[in-house]
C-alpha cells in the first residue's frame, strides 16, 4: 500500500493533484494546517472543500488531523460535507482497516493535561500516528505504541527515535513523504525535501524488524539522541534515579533547548 503524506498544504490544490497523478497513492494523509494564516478568508475554505470533494470523487481514502489554523467553525463546516472517503481523525475517531491510524490533533497536543495522558493511558498499538504538534510537545507522542509517527507544523525530520520512525514536515510542497507499507515489520519511507538546494530524498527501510537508512537529516542523528535522552531523563526522574539538575545538565550538553525540556521534566507527579 502506497501512502502519500503531506502537511500544512495551505489549500494548494494544484500541486497536490499533480503529485497524486505522479505518485498514484492508495491513501492520502494530511497532517494539519489545511489553510494558511489567511484562514479567515472564506475563499481558502471553499477551495479546500473543492479539493476534498475531488479527492472523495477519486475514491481516494484521505485522513486529516486538525492543525492550529484549522479553527472550529470553519473546520467543522469543511468536514460537514457527507464525504465517502474523507475523514478527520483523532484518538477516538480512528481507522483500523486496511491499517490502523490514529490522529493527535493540535487542540489535543496543545493541552498539556491531555497530551500527558498519552503516557499514563496510552492508546492501543497502531500502525501510524498523524499529528499536528508543536516541537516542545513532541516527546509525548513517543508514548504511543506505533512504528510510524508523523507530524506537521514545523521542522524537517526523518529520524529513528526509540525504535520508531519520526517524520516531521513544515509545509507542502516543500516536503512530502511516501510510505510504502506492507506490514508492521516491513515498510519503506521516502522523504522528499526541496526547501534547501534542490531536491533531497531521504529514506528509511524497515525489513523484518531492522532499520536501515540513507541520507538522514544529520549523520550523527542529533535530533534522535536529544529526544531519546529527554524521554530517558524523564523516566529516571520519575523513578527517583536522577535529580532535575543532573537531568538538565545532560540535556544542556546535548544542546536541547530548555524550552523543549522544561515541561517534560516539570510534569513529574
Ligand atoms: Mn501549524
Amino acid at each position: 500500500m502506497k501512502i502519500l503524506a503531506l502537511s500544512d498544504i495551505q489549500s494548494d490544490s494544484r500541486n497536490i493533484f499533480s503529485l497524486i497523478g505522479s505518485v498514484l497513492p492508495n491513501m492520502v494523509l494530511l497532517a494539519g494546517d489545511l489553510v494558511d494564516k489567511i484562514w479567515k478568508h472564506r475563499s481558502s475554505w471553499k477551495r479546500l472543500r473543492s479539493l476534498l470533494m475531488l479527492l472523495d470523487d477519486l475514491s481516494l481514502p484521505t485522513y486529516i488531523v486538525r492543525g492550529n489554523h484549522d479553527i472550529y467553525p470553519h473546520f467543522d463546516w469543511l468536514m460537514s460535507f457527507p464525504y465517502k472517503r474523507v475523514e478527520s481523525l483523532d484518538l477516538k475517531n480512528k481507522i483500523t482497516k486496511p491499517i490502523s491510524i490514529i490522529g493527535v490533533p493540535h487542540n489535543f497536543s496543545d493541552d498539556l493535561t491531555k497530551i500527558r495522558t498519552l503516557e499514563t493511558d496510552p492508546p492501543p498499538l497502531v500502525d501510524i500516528v498523524i499529528s499536528h504538534t508543536e516541537s516542545k510537545r513532541r516527546p509525548w507522542l513517543f508514548y504511543i505504541p506505533a512504528k510510524i509517527i508523523l507530524t506537521g507544523h514545523f521542522d524537517q525530520q526523518l529520524s529513528v527515535i526509540n525504535n520508531r520512525v519520526f517524520i516531521s514536515m513544515s509545509s507542502f510542497p516543500s516536503q512530502y513523504t511516501i510510505i510504502n507499507y506492507q506490514s508492521r515489520n516491513n515498510f519503506h519511507i521516502e522523504y522528499f525535501d526541496n526547501s534547501y538546494h534542490g531536491l533531497l530524498i531521504r529514506e528509511i527501510e524497515y525489513r523484518n524488524g531492522r532499520f536501515s537508512s540513507k541520507n538522514l537529516f544529520d549523520s550523527s542523528n542529533h535530533y534522535a539522541s536529544q529526544v531519546e535522552c529527554l524521554i530517558k531523563q524523564r523516566s529516571l526522574l520519575r523513578e527517583g534515579l536522577t535529580t532535575r539538575k543532573e537531568a538538565q545538565d545532560k540535556l544542556d550538553k546535548l544542546g536541547v533547548s530548555p524550552n523543549h525540556y522544561r515541561e517534560v521534566l516539570a510534569c513529574i507527579d
